[in-house]
């Protein structure tokens, strides 16, 4: 198969990722060794379904940069770089903004007292799901409304209380579906078309291309599930960023 060409920015794991935010979960001890080998791993997979991997600078004092994705999110060749939701990762969008400078295109900024975590934007089609979440406020949304509705994307408010970001409970398989484990769900109408996962770690898949998902080896259950509708699913072990309320699609972003 022929791919346009297709980037993946990743973000090696800071020394001190063990320090990462909790708000849910309890805090238990991460293997920072297993989290480097998973890392890789996670990179391999992305590199063997043809995308180009392309590292963000380290940033090794701000323990959650390795989800790169809550940093900035691209819309075409627009990048909007977040402002996150969390002081402790305030530090992170610097090195972000220096790495889509160097991808070219736009690049557009969310700014204080706007707050937005990369996390809570899902992209299906044109439609921009945004969850309010902790980390996101009623600004930020403001925000990215303003840069992304003149691109010809609309966007739809989601309220998140039950989980870190939108994408902790939801996200979409590659034909559009959103996909989401109802616990976490506040309100499943808010989608065209939502097909129920069996459990909380199978909400999170990484559209790799057309045919074929990359997801945690946490949900086997949920694997099956997308096989059955005919998906090939790659599975990565991310057990060490799960301990930090970390999923696959947080560990990348995808520029296509
Ligand atoms: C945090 O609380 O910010 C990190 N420990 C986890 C971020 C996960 N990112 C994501 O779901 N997009």
């Amino acid at each position: 198969m022929t791919h346009a060409r297709r980037i993946a920015l990743v973000r090696r794991p800071a020394a001190n990722l063990a320090a990462g935010q909790l708000t849910h979960i309890e805090r238990t001890p991460v293997d920072l060794e297993l989290a480097r080998a998973q890392w890789r791993d996670y990179v391999e997979a992305l590199a063997a379904a043809g995308w180009e991997t392309r590292e963000v600078d380290p940033a090794d004092e701000a323990p959650d940069s390795v989800f790169i994705e809550d940093a900035v999110v691209m819309f075409g060749d627009v990048a909007v770089v977040t402002s996150p939701g969390a002081e402790s990762r305030r530090g992170e969008s610097a090195g972000a903004e220096a790495a889509v400078r160097r991808l070219g295109g736009t690049v557009r900024r969310l700014e204080l007292p706007g707050t937005l975590d990369g996390g809570d934007v899902l992209k299906v089609g044109n439609t921009v799901y945004v969850g309010r979440s902790l980390r996101t406020n009623a600004e930020g949304v403001r925000q990215l409304t303003a840069i992304v509705g003149p691109l010809g994307y609309t966007v739809v408010a989601v309220p998140v209380s039950g989980a870190l970001h939108l994408k902790t409970a939801v996200t979409a398989l590659p034909d559009g579906t959103v996909i989401g484990f109802p616990p976490l769900v506040d309100d499943e109408g808010l989608f065209d078309r939502f097909l129920a996962v069996p459990e909380a770690e199978g909400t999170a898949v990484v559209v790799l291309d057309e045919q074929t998902v990359l997801m945690s080896s946490a949900a086997p259950r949920s694997a099956d599930l997308f096989r059955g509708l005919g998906y090939t699913v790659v599975t990565v072990g991310i057990s060490e960023f799960e301990k930090l309320e970390g999923c696959v699609t947080c560990l990348s972003v995808r520029v296509r």
